[in-house]
């Protein structure tokens, strides 16, 4: 039996994985803050509640597990001192308790961290999945320093860590930016099944996008993972073209992120 910790499991990722990730012969176990109603503890589904802040609630709830999916942390940009304690403390509190069991971790990264990068530098594959940090707020930064943090486990205990550069995780891509940077939830499922499967994949960074055919990011380093993606934000292309905002920041990766003043999610306002 396969036990599988899934950090930040109420968020917007963890509803969308939830259902995505149960499987015969696999124990999920949830940590958040607090559980929705729906979601009622069973012999295959753990709940545990708790702040991913606290390393005493993190390793209670690494131990047993084989694999730690960690979701939680403030997902847009936010305040120095939150974005510092939530999303680089939580994430050393998982590191630091998996360094102790052993657990596979793979970690929320984000498109952030390298957001200030022109899509014109890209190659002909699109950006890499290893591109140099190139952060576009605090949130972006705090990536970055997880998997920095990441590999810093990884080189000193043995630890198998995948940093995940995940696009725009939704049900549907919402806005022109996102037909190329679009993880659909199936796509996001495969993604975890192969950093799962993928036999002693040491520290890896991979980008978590779908087959997009407007794709910014290159799938090679994924694929070379065993991560397939089926779904093509395309199919969308026509609606979303039709509602699409004249002012949306399409020449850097990171979209309207790079315009926020730090710290917040407002933009000053335009000449
Ligand atoms: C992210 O990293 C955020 O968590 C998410 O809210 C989206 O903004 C996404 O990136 C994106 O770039 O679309």
């Amino acid at each position: 039996m396969q036990r599988l910790l899934v950090t930040g499991s109420s968020g917007g990722m963890g509803r969308l994985l939830r259902e995505r990730l149960a499987r015969p012969g696999r124990v999920l176990r949830l940590l958040d803050l607090a559980h929705p109603d729906d979601v009622v503890a069973s012999p295959d589904l753990e709940l545990r509640t708790g702040s991913v802040t606290d390393p005493a609630v993190v390793a209670r709830a690494l131990d047993g597990a084989d694999a730690v999916l960690h979701l939680a942390g403030i997902s847009v940009e936010g305040p120095w001192p939150d974005v510092l304690d939530v999303n680089v403390h939580g994430t050393w509190c998982v590191l630091d308790a998996a360094s102790r069991t052993g657990a596979r971790v793979l970690l929320a990264s984000s498109n952030h961290a390298v957001g200030m990068l022109a899509r014109a530098d890209a190659g002909p594959q699109g950006v890499p999945a290893d591109a140099p940090p190139r952060p576009d707020t605090y949130y972006g930064w705090s990536k970055t320093a997880g998997e920095s943090l990441g590999r810093m486990y990884a080189d000193r205990t043995g630890l198998d860590v995948v940093a995940l550069r995940i696009g725009s995780c939704f049900a549907v891509p919402t806005n022109v930016r996102a037909l190329s940077t679009w993880l659909s939830p199936d796509d996001a499922a495969r993604l975890v099944e192969a950093c799962l499967a993928a036999p002693s994949p040491g520290f890896r960074t991979v980008w978590g996008i779908s087959r997009n055919t407007r794709r910014w990011f290159s799938l090679a380093e994924g694929e070379a993972l065993g991560y397939h993606p089926l779904d093509d934000a395309e199919r969308f292309a026509a609606d979303v073209l039709a509602r699409a905002e004249p002012d949306e920041v399409l020449d850097l990766v990171g979209g309207g992120f790079t315009e926020y003043v730090l710290g917040t999610t407002s933009r000053p306002p335009r000449p």
